[in-house]
């Protein structure tokens, strides 16, 4: 079931970034974290055939052809839908059997974008695409890639772009009073595994290994990503790179917003050590052809947990009273 308040085409969810920061890549990888979880029950089918068929080619990037998907150019539309695991209930006027409730369903399309159109001064197709997804979606998906940020530091400017022409169609009237975007916004860092990221992480002491995580892959906390966040804006190129948390704070109501750290491939283990090996981890080679080659198992770090955390924000009625454990 998906919530009667969904209307068909337009985004649930819709995501940005600047070019290259990961968009695409986080989508291939979004199938092969769900089906990771699949003994939790997790499921992504696409809602059609071509959305099934783009669906297929984007897992296959990764995990056959072990390489990144291209530049996007044409704008992609994806009708995709999330499955979770039906909880067994009890009905309390017959509570010695138990049977199956129906499965939390919620529906993704995303527009998948050229992450330069903002760049671009005059409007175009694509650029009214990509606000009119932001403006009819209830759920953001901002990529922020540190790496780039480090070299070219656009960021600042895309986002400030991109919010005020959003603003400027959402905020005038008078039906969002309190003057915030009513959006809820997973703002994730991309390309943790980057060495340029992960070492910035370890060595500002951002980063805990579990001792109950076999593979002792390091993590950031969750309540600490925000200032690694911060950390990682005041390295950008751009000085004014400070400023996005604080931009994204003066759009969204504070408890709408949620900073992931995530990797689209993961780390490298290396199978006979069998856990993380800070001076053998990375899992992203040069190739002889000049290409990148992802080299050992595709383990997506925090790319399905910012899409069911939006999905149990903007569709609370879909998992109301039902097993919702991401
Ligand atoms: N190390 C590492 N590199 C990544 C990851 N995700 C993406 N990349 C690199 O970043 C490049 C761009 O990723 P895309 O997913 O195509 O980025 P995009 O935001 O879709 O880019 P446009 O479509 O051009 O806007 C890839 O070709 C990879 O080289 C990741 O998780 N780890
Ligand atoms: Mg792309």
């Amino acid at each position: 079931m998906v919530d009667s308040d969904s209307v068909p085409g337009e985004p649930d969810i819709a995501m940005w970034g600047a070019s290259g920061s990961g968009k695409t890549a986080f989508l291939a990888a979004l199938s092969i974290a769900l089906n990771k979880a699949r003994d939790a029950g997790w499921r992504l089918i696409g809602e059609n055939p071509v959305s099934r068929t783009e669906l297929a080619k984007l897992r296959d990037t990764l995990l056959q052809a072990r390489t990144f998907p291209a530049p996007t150019e044409a704008l992609t539309h994806y009708s995709w839908m999330i499955i979770g695991p039906a909880a067994q209930r009890r009905r309390w006027w017959w509570p010695w059997a138990t049977h199956v409730a129906k499965a939390p369903k919620f529906k993704l399309d995303f527009l998948d974008l050229r992450g330069d159109l903002y760049a671009e001064s005059e409007s175009n197709i694509d650029k009214k695409a990509l606000v009119d997804s932001l403006v009819k979606s209830r759920g953001l998906i901002y990529m922020f890639d540190p790496d780039r940020e480090a070299r070219v530091g656009d960021a600042f400017k895309h986002l400030d772009a991109a919010l005020h022409e959003v603003a400027g169609r959402m905020l005038v009237g008078d039906e969002f009073e309190d003057g915030k975007l009513p959006h809820h916004i997973a703002v994730c860092i991309t390309k943790y595994d980057d060495p340029k990221v992960l070492r910035i992480a370890m060595e500002e002491g951002f980063a805990e290994r579990d001792p109950g995580d076999e593979l002792r892959i390091p993590r950031v906390p969750e309540e600490r990503v925000p200032d690694f966040f911060r950390l990682l804006c005041r390295e950008a190129h751009d000085h004014n790179a400070e400023m996005i948390l604080d931009l994204i704070e003066a759009f969204f109501h504070r408890d709408r917003i949620k900073y992931f750290v995530t990797s689209s491939v993961g780390l490298f283990i290396d199978e006979d050590l069998g856990r993380f090996d800070p001076d053998d981890f990375l899992n992203v080679i040069d190739n002889a052809n000049g290409g990148l080659t992802i080299r050992g198992a595709v383990r997506p770090m925090n790319v399905m947990e910012p899409v069911i955390w939006l999905g149990r924000m903007i569709r609370p009625g879909a998992m109301r009273s039902r097993r919702w454990d991401g």
